[in-house]
């Protein structure tokens, strides 16, 4: 596999971790993925998301460094994180910390991809015989299990409980609260004459046993039309081969438009 690094002059970060304090040590690192570093937190509840500037696709095999992307895709997922909570969707979010962390609940991960859809795309159209753009009424929920070297198969809710992964009543919690998230993110992207197609997310136990809403929340994990246009303001910029520049600027206009303001880069 081979990583490029890419940066562009314009754009060089202005921010970047060593920016932090650094009279307070970052923590121990826990586990490292394709575009996050998991860091211990003071305390035992709580860990640290370390976003990467890294942008991967095709479960792995595709990946580039993007400088900025870490600032922005982590703001992102705070400011949609805390929406989630403020609309009662229990979430891990604690507390963002510049430029690109997030302190978040130690939640026991499960290995599984939750993915909601209103309008057809991706998987879904290559799957099955359905046209890209079709609404979908009720939106389609599914899961998959996340192993990039099975290329993720889906899940039904018996091979959540023969892989030991899930009772049945914490599927069908799981469902309930994909389907809340959906009504709260595709309403704060309504009044932005933004379409929410389809988004991914991933959940967790807490310690006191119940169900929250955990990783991120960005350009990475959802699908994003323009009202009208139907642009592309995601990722699929990136999986369908568009250039680096043209990948950081969907970035920055995904920010711009949700936040109201230029990103910190
Ligand atoms: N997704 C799924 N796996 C990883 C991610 N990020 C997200 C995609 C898309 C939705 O889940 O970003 O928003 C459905 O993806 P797909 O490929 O199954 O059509
Ligand atoms: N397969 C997923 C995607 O294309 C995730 C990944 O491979 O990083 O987004």
């Amino acid at each position: 596999m081979k990583v490029r690094a890419y940066g562009l002059p314009r754009v060089r970060p202005k921010k970047w971790l060593g920016d932090r304090d650094m009279s307070k040590p970052l923590g121990r690192i826990l586990s490292e993925g394709k575009t996050k570093i998991v860091r211990e937190a003071e305390s035992s509840d709580m860990v640290i998301l370390e976003f990467k500037d890294s942008i991967t696709a095709l479960d792995g095999e595709k990946m580039d460094v993007l400088r900025g992307k870490a600032v922005i895709n982590s703001h992102i997922s705070a400011y949609f994180l805390e929406l989630l909570e403020k609309n009662r969707v229990p979430t891990h979010f604690k507390e963002f910390v510049e430029p690109n962390m997030m302190i978040v609940k130690n939640l026991k991960m499960l290995p599984v991809e939750v993915v909601c859809r209103n309008i057809a795309a991706g998987h879904l159209v290559k799957n099955f015989p359905i046209k890209e753009g079709t609404p979908l009424n009720p939106p389609v929920v599914e899961f998959y299990l996340k192993d990039d070297a099975r290329h993720d198969p889906m899940l039904n809710e018996d091979h959540f409980v023969i892989l030991d992964l899930a009772s049945r009543e914490e599927v069908k919690k799981i469902k309930e609260l994909t389907l809340k998230t959906n009504r709260v993110l595709s309403e704060a992207l309504k009044a932005r004459n933004l379409i929410l197609v389809d988004f991914k997310i991933e959940v967790g136990r807490g310690q006191d046993g119940k169900i929250y809403v955990g990783d991120e929340i960005n350009g990475d994990s959802m699908r994003i039309w323009e009202v009208g246009t139907s642009k592309i303001l995601d990722k699929d910029v990136y999986r369908k081969g568009g250039s680096m520049e043209k990948v950081l600027n969907t970035y920055i206009q995904l920010y711009e438009k949700l936040l109201g303001k230029k990103p910190p880069i």
